[in-house]
Order: structure tokens, then sequence, then C-alpha cells
């Protein structure tokens, strides 16, 4: 099978506190074209003080762009940040080859990741989202290299015309349908609230080994791989503690660099999966030279969704990768809760359970229920969740002295109360 062969080019521009060299953002770049099945024959980079307004970079760079297209048959050209439409068709014409965007690159591995209806919608969402503005130019840009006249309507036109209008009817039913699909899942996730739990979600840069925790610790059976962005759909499964206490532990989607930002607001659903949460496991892979940088990006992303102040518990992974005796220093990593691991050994992980237990234990307070001999299931519930201080059955009720988790206790006094 032939490969397509790529080109990738990026710009370094001068911010002060960049988390990401032009370099380390082309290996990044050149493993997510990997991931969608794409050859990389070659890279280049520029600094500059921003992007050349036409060409993406400047004018000799293009020349030496020209060359190097010929000299290695080069077939599509990637940049590293997202071009605007312009960019894109000037970079064509002047090229002669496909140019794509780190965005398109990432929407494209998505479409061929999703696999519940739900991710597939937002996907495709995203992706129209993002062709919208280019549709314009895109057809001017055909008529332009078909040699026909600019600003005549011809057919191009009218085509483009019923384009953007199916387009249009696409999207505002794709919204209606993610509408209803969401409905749905809330119902679901309500349904699994009756019987109260401590949720947490496994979040952290692609790669990190989230999916791969998650298989070590419940058996789930959730496809782990070296590729970027293994994962679209939330998968929950329920964990059990040594103090026998049972949570339910999320994986989701991974974070990167630039993340599209039509991928946050079509994801915004899954990802609000991950605000709900009542505590997050932050995975690390503190094998990667850029692993402060991902910290840090996924910080940001958590801050854009609005789960920055959940409880986090750090858990740096992969640490059979890291040179013998030799521990990076957490403080300096902005980390006060965390734990080096290596989700591929069993034994690392007993100790992980016992420090997660350690670390939910923070949220632990003490309740005073007097139940009615009437709702005797939720003392049931209470044995199955809290550490029993003392119990004493009175005539009207059962007075029972317990410390559990603040939020449990706070939806079992609910149920306690409960009028109907
Ligand atoms: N050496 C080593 N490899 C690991 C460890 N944990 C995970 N991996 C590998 O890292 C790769 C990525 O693991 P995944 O579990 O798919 O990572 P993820 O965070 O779910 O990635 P996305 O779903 O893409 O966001 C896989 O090839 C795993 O086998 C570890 O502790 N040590
Ligand atoms: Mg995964």
């Amino acid at each position: 099978m032939s490969t397509i062969k790529a080109f990738l080019v990026g710009v370094e521009t001068h911010e002060p506190d960049a988390l990401w060299e032009v370099g380390e953002s082309l290996i990044e770049l050149a493993e997510l074209s990997r991931t969608a099945g794409l050859e990389v024959v070659g890279e280049m980079s520029q600094v500059r003080e921003r992007p050349h307004t036409k060409f993406y970079v400047g004018s000799g760079k293009l020349e030496e762009l020209r060359d190097q297209i010929v000299e290695l048959g080069v077939e599509v050209l990637i940049t590293d940040d997202e071009l605007t439409p312009s960019q894109q068709r000037t970079l064509e014409m002047e090229l002669k080859i496909k140019v794509m965007d780190r965005t398109g690159l990432i929407l494209d591995i998505f479409a061929g990741r999703a696999q519940t209806f739900e991710a597939q919608l937002q996907v495709e969402l995203a992706q129209l989202e993002y062709l919208k503005p280019r549709l314009t130019k895109m057809w001017t840009h055909l008529s332009r290299l078909g040699g026909g006249g600019v600003g005549t309507r011809g057919p191009g036109e009218k085509q483009l015309e019923t384009d953007k209008r199916l387009l249009g009817k696409r999207i505002a039913f794709l919204k209606k349908d993610l509408v209803k699909v969401r409905e749905h899942r809330k119902t679901q996730r309500t349904k699994r609230q009756t019987i109260p739990m401590v949720t947490g979600t496994l979040v952290g840069y692609t790669n990190a080994g989230k999916s791969t925790l998650l298989n070590a610790l419940t058996q789930a059976d959730v496809l782990a791989e070296d590729k970027l962005f293994a994962t679209l759909d939330p998968t929950t499964r329920r964990l059990k503690l040594p103090t026998n206490e049972e949570i339910l532990l999320t994986d989701t989607v991974g974070f990167i660099q630039k993340l599209p930002h039509q991928l946050v607001t079509s994801f915004r659903a899954t990802l609000e999966e991950v605000a709900e949460a009542d505590f997050l496991l932050h995975i690390v892979d503190i094998s990667h030279p850029k692993c402060r940088s991902m910290i840090e990006t996924a910080r940001s992303i958590l801050e854009e969704i609005g789960a920055q102040d959940k409880p986090q518990f750090y858990v740096l992974n992969k640490m059979d990768l890291l040179p013998r005796d030799y521990l990076p220093d957490l403080t300096s990593l902005g980390i006060t809760d965390g734990m080096f691991i290596s989700a591929i050994d069993p034994n690392s992980l007993t100790q992980l359970l016992e420090r997660i237990t350690e670390f939910l234990k923070q949220f632990h307070r003490d309740f005073t229920y007097r139940i009615a001999y009437s709702k005797l299931d939720v003392l049931d519930l209470i044995h199955k969740k809290a550490e029993i201080k003392s119990i004493e059955y009175k005539q009207e009720y059962v007075e029972v002295h317990a410390e559990l988790n603040g939020i449990i206790g706070e939806k079992l006094m609910g149920m306690l109360y409960k009028t109907s």
C-alpha cells in the first residue's frame, strides 16, 4: 500500500511564555500525521514575529518549500497552526499540492476514531463548522484554477449557494440530533446516580496512559494504543477501593495543545462529564520530555471547561521509562497530591488505590442520620458507603453516626428526608 507523502511546516513566534517550541510541536505534528496514516518525508520551520498573512511562512521560505516539494515528491503540506481559509487557498495555488492545517488533521483523526453515534455527530459537526468558511474560498479557488472568471455569477457561484444552504441545513440537523442524544444520556446518568457514588474522571494529555490505567484498575476493555487520540468516547466503570467503597471512574478524550476550538465546542457535552465529576485523576506521561508543557496545556483546557477547581490527584505514569533512580521534583511541577506509577506494573497499582482512598478521605465528614424504620434501605446503603461510628436502635428511628464522603453523605441525607 503506498502512503501519502507529507511535509510539515511550523512557525515559531516569539511569545514570552510559550509552552511549546516549534521543534517539539512539529514532533507532535509528525505523530498526528502518522496516526492519520501519512508518511512524513520532511519538515521545515521558521522564526517569525507572526505567521505571514498570505503564505503562513515568508516568501523566501516559500521558495525553499517549493524546491523540497519537487525533490521529495511531497503530496500534502501540513502546517502546525490553523490557517485562514485564504492562506490555505493561496498556498495551494502557489505550491500546487493539497494543503492541510493542524486543525484539519486532528478533525480527520477524530472522524476515523468516532465509535458511538454521539461522537460521530460531534465530529461531523466540528468538521462542517471548519468547512463552512472554507467552502466559499474552495469554489472561487476551483473556478480560478479552471480558468473561469472571478466575480461573475457562473455555475460555480450557483453551486456554492446550494452547497452553503445544504451545509447550513445539515449543521442545524446535527445540532438537533445531538440535543436528543444528550437528553438520553442525561437520563442514563441520573439513573446511575440513584445509588450515590463518588465519580472521578481520568483526564490528561493524549497518549498519557488513561485507558491503559482504566483497563488495569477495572478490567475494562477500552482500546489503548500508542497513537494520539485512541479514545474519543467516554467509558465509565466501577472501581472497588481497598475500603470496599465503590466509585465510578470515567475515561475520556485526551487533550492536546492547540486543540481545535470547533472540537472543544462540539465535544462540550463529553467534556462536561469531566466538569461534573467529583474529582479528577490527572494522568501524566512523566517520561515525556515535554511533560511539564503537557501538564500546563491540560490545566488550561480544564480551565476552559470550568473544571480547574475540582480536586485533582496527579498520576505520574510510565515511571518505568524514566532513567534509573531519577524522579522529577513534583513541587516544581506545581503538584501537591500525586504519585509515580507505571500502569503496566501491578504493584504500583495496589499502592495507587491506597493513595486514591487516602486522597478521597479529605472529603470525608461526620454525619448523623435518624432513619425511620420505613427507610431501612437507606441504612443498608449507609453500611455500604460509610464507616459506622455508632448505631442505636431507638423507638421511632435508628440513629447512626458515620464518617463518609461529604457528597455521598448529602445525597443519602436527601434520600432519607425526601417526602415522596
Ligand atoms: N512503558 C509504559 N507504557 C505505557 C504505560 N501506560 C501506558 N503505556 C502505553 O502508552 C500508550 C498510550 O496509552 P493509552 O492508554 O492509549 O493512552 P491514553 O491516555 O488513553 O491516550 P488517548 O486515548 O489517545 O488520549 C500505549 O501504547 C500504552 O501501552 C506505562 O506505565 N509504561
Ligand atoms: Mg485513551
